[in-house]
């Protein structure tokens, strides 16, 4: 088959995948890392020693639970939306000291992954039973829009984990304004942002010597490989992360480790490595307060109150309009 002839994909993966790794530099997007196997190696990854977002956010909860939920309370209850819902672990701490306090709200967990909406409800039922969760399938816009005339009463919108840092700043300013647009004078935003330290211990988090996180990244090919006809070797690239101070942006990076010849059947396409060249698939952004005030600005919102662990390695924010 003749190389980049193929115009039509049936899929967002094909499409981006054909675009990343016919471009120079190549990248492909960290989005792709999450399928059932992603989703484990990033429970694996939370577990690290040295992945310490985890910690610190499920620190700052516990240690601020009734502060933070008494923020969260409205005066006819309120809607609790949390976008990329996960397993739930430190939401969870939430959820027990409200409804231990009696207090009235419904609990939107809203992901893509069907799977994981189950997984949670069916761990609640157990756990929180008098908890009424509302399970959202859908991208987190499409629910946005959906949810924002879903009812008279407070929404607080939860985004946990950091998850903004995998977007350049200019779509971070995006999907704040969509969140903000969704919101009511009434509502709030709580949100975590992993914070600028110590460069070796943002690096540290993103390397760890059990290759964990490499095994994540080098899911992308995998799912290349199964899902596209690929044929990666997955022994000949290696994972390569950088951290710019100045910015704020960790990096991650697939390496060659020689010159090769990739094809991917159900692209039609060959894709020709240089030894040594790089296939960007990653950022990690970190944070300071005024990166977090200048993108709350730019989006209409304003930061009105925030929570830190005691390193100062992380921080939770609350935002309203
Ligand atoms: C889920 C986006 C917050 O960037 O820290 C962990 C994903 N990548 N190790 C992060 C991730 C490599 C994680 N987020």
């Amino acid at each position: 088959m003749k190389n980049n002839t193929k115009t039509r994909f049936t899929s967002a993966f094909e499409e981006d995948v054909y675009s990343g790794l016919t471009s120079y530099p190549k990248h492909l997007s960290s989005k792709y890392f999450y399928d059932k196997k992603g989703d484990k190696l990033f429970q694996d990854i939370m577990n690290l020693p040295e992945y310490y977002l985890t910690n610190c956010e499920y620190n700052i909860l516990a240690n601020n639970t009734q502060e933070i939920a008494d923020a969260f309370t409205g005066a006819n209850g309120f809607d609790l939306i949390e976008l990329g819902a996960g397993d739930g672990k430190k939401t969870k701490l939430l959820l027990r000291y409200l409804t231990d306090k009696k207090i009235d709200f419904d609990y939107l967990p809203v992901d893509i992954s069907q799977n994981a909406l189950d997984e949670l409800e069916g761990s609640l039922k157990k756990e929180l039973p008098s908890i009424s969760v509302k399970p959202q399938q859908g991208t987190y816009f499409k629910t946005l829009e959906r949810l924002s005339d879903y009812n008279s009463r407070k929404k607080v919108i939860l985004v946990l984990g950091s998850n903004i840092g995998n977007l350049l700043h200019k779509d971070a300013i995006d999907f704040l304004k969509q969140i903000q647009e969704a919101m009511s004078p009434d509502d709030m935003l709580f949100m975590g942002f992993d914070q600028k330290k110590n460069p070796q211990t943002v690096l540290d988090a993103y390397n760890d010597p059990t290759g964990v996180t490499e095994a994540f990244n080098k899911n992308v090919l995998e799912r290349i490989n199964s899902e596209l006809n690929g044929d990666f070797d997955l022994e000949s690239f290696f994972h390569w992360e950088t951290y710019n101070p100045e910015s704020g942006t960790a990096k991650s990076f697939l390496i060659s480790k020689e010159k090769q010849t990739v094809t991917i059947n159900d692209l039609a396409l060959t894709v020709n490595f240089e030894a040594w060249e790089s296939i960007h698939t990653e950022i990690s952004q970190k944070y300071d307060n005024m990166i977090v005030e200048w993108l709350a600005s730019q989006a209409d919102l304003k930061v009105t109150d925030s929570f830190a662990d005691e390193k100062h390695f992380y921080k939770n924010y609350i935002f309203r309009k």
